[in-house]
């Protein structure tokens, strides 16, 4: 099964190219390996509004099909996690943009590493809850920020992780040390979206790699995750959020953590799809 807005059949035709990885190795939560199919069935499902520069348009899965989509998006289907690296090292040497539906966090690190071969330096932003920056325990999903920093293939002084409200003070030390910019959900709700967001935006380099563990929003709207934590962002406030960064410098995005079976009435894999149907419209 392809996702409801694929409208072409190659890499080469593709703006966008969607991929799976049903993996969730690097989590001691099982489930999240099943969130891609489960999220490429809830796409079908629904007819929705999306925005695209700045206009409102109805996006129905069958538009992709009937010309209503101005960008091409293809999806190759599942990939394994030790092929990770090797395709997303293609498809930006084919200079597509790339878009992941995880399986766990740490996948983020292996399809960073494959990009870095041609984007040197890349400029994070996360959207999470936790700031994955535990430097005392290594290669697990709680551990990416660290992972990318040894590697050196991010550079966290033009990076920031938005929506944070659950980590330790070695994480707190560590994301300091790096110059990664927090902004937490008390800043958010402090300021505003907007200021927020050019806060952020006056950090990123060059090129951008965005990164959605759904657990940054509220777990009353999207409980289907391994580990909630209460006081997240609406839906509404991650789609305005998240489509902001969708220009030029985007070589990447990833939705991530959706763990089905935590999931109640599919409220989770819903609103990945929904916001997947955001970024790619
Ligand atoms: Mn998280």
């Amino acid at each position: 099964m392809r996702i409801a807005w694929n409208n072409c059949f190659s890499i080469k035709d593709a703006d966008i190219v969607l991929f799976g990885v049903p993996d969730s190795s690097g989590s001691m939560y099982k489930g999240s390996a099943q969130a891609p199919n489960d999220i490429r069935q809830a796409s079908m499902k629904w007819e929705t509004g999306c925005y695209s520069n700045g206009e409102e348009f109805y996006f129905l899965p069958q538009s992709a099909l009937n010309g209503k989509m101005k960008k091409k998006v293809f999806d190759a289907g599942n990939i394994l996690r030790e092929d990770l690296p090797k395709f997303t090292e293609s498809v930006s040497k084919a200079k597509k943009l790339l878009g992941m539906i995880g399986g766990d966090h740490y996948l983020t690190f292996e399809a960073i590493k494959g990009l870095a071969k041609k984007h040197k330096q890349l400029s994070l932003v996360c959207f999470d809850a936790h700031l994955d920056f535990v430097s005392s325990e290594r290669k697990f999903y709680g551990s990416v920020l660290t992972e990318l920093r040894k590697k050196k293939l991010v550079n966290f002084k033009k990076s920031s992780v938005i929506g944070a409200r659950a980590f330790t003070a070695e994480e707190l030390v560590n994301a300091k040390k790096a110059g990664l910019k927090i902004v937490s959900m008390n800043e958010l709700k402090e300021k505003s979206p907007k200021k927020v967001l050019s806060a952020v935006k006056r950090r990123l380099g060059k090129k951008v790699y965005l990164s959605i563990d759904i657990d940054c929003v509220e777990p009353a709207f999207a409980p289907g995750v391994s580990d909630p934590i209460p006081g997240g962002l609406t839906p509404a406030e991650l789609f305005f959020m998240a489509r902001s960064f969708v220009d030029k410098k985007l070589v990447g995005f990833d939705v991530m953590e959706v763990n089905p079976l935590e999931d109640f009435k599919d409220l989770t894999t819903h609103l990945a799809a929904k916001l997947i149907a955001e970024l790619i419209a």
